[in-house]
């Protein structure tokens, strides 16, 4: 071994690799019987490609702690010190500790999006990268599923996952330039992910443009910041029933998965 910068990598990194395992231990990855753990390898792998340092190498090995683990703010100052600490916790959306009782769906997101990328981000690029590694790691792993299936997963569907990848991906994107393999290697997800999609909204036909009408005229829920969450509702909502027209019922459940609150009751669209 040469005495890189990279050599430096050691007891720290080791300590966390320990705490990753043991602080996911039990835990699977959405819809399947995969250890958590694989997830905060990638990312950490993804770092440790575009030439992260060991705090942000780190940070992507304890990416989720505080949110999946319960692991608290000060827990990672005094283990790993201020700046892993800031990382994590900028990577965090949800504060409640309780799987059971996060906030809506759509609000948390679009307060994440603008936290992450806005003006604490700028102070270290860390926070940028170590977001990007586990979009794209999502996002592999997403897409390696190879099955449209696969977002019915997610809290929000296709249409709610491909809006936060595409929003949060395309910032991050810009944000760490072309000059970064993370970037390029998103930015290629990205496009892989646009392809999907688009495919399936050929699928799923004529429903996705009639509902998309109705929505024209509904004011966006407050908490949407400079985002519509129409084009992607309504999408979410047609995958749901395969390309029939949803029922008001499906609109329902969608409206509670999306802003965690009932449709309002004037809320007319004319559907069944
Ligand atoms: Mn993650």
């Amino acid at each position: 071994m040469t005495d890189t910068p990279h050599a430096a990598f050691g007891p720290r990194y080791a300590s966390a690799l320990a705490d990753a395992a043991m602080w996911h231990h039990g835990q699977v990855r959405k819809g399947s019987d995969i250890p958590y753990v694989s997830h905060v390898l990638s990312v950490s792998a993804f770092l440790l490609e575009d030439g992260a340092d060991e705090d942000e190498a780190i940070a992507g090995l304890l990416h989720d702690s505080i949110e999946d683990a319960n692991v608290t703010v000060s827990e990672l100052v005094a283990r790993y010190g201020q700046r892993v600490a800031d990382i994590v916790a900028a990577c965090t959306d949800d504060w409640s500790g309780d799987p059971h009782h996060k906030s809506a769906w759509w609000p948390r997101k679009v307060q994440h999006i603008a936290h992450v990328t806005g003006a604490a981000a700028d102070a270290d690029l860390g926070i940028a990268r170590v977001t990007a590694a586990d979009k794209l790691a999502n996002l592999r792993s997403t897409l390696d599923a190879g099955d449209p299936g696969v977002f019915s997963r997610f809290k929000a569907g296709i249409g709610g996952f491909t809006w936060y990848q595409q929003t949060f991906g395309g910032l991050l994107v810009q944000r760490l330039g072309s000059e970064s393999l993370l970037s390029r290697r998103l930015s290629m997800a990205l496009r892989e992910l646009g392809e999907l999609v688009s495919m399936e909204r050929t699928r799923l036909g004529g429903a996705v443009g009639e509902l998309g009408a109705k929505f024209a005229e509904v004011a966006v829920p407050e908490g949407s910041g400079p985002y519509s969450p129409w084009p992607w509702f309504v999408l979410d909502a047609v995958h749901r029933t395969g390309g029939a027209m949803p029922t008001t019922d499906v609109i329902a459940t969608c409206w509670q998965s999306w802003f965690g609150a009932s449709m309002p009751d004037g809320l007319s669209l004319g559907l069944r």
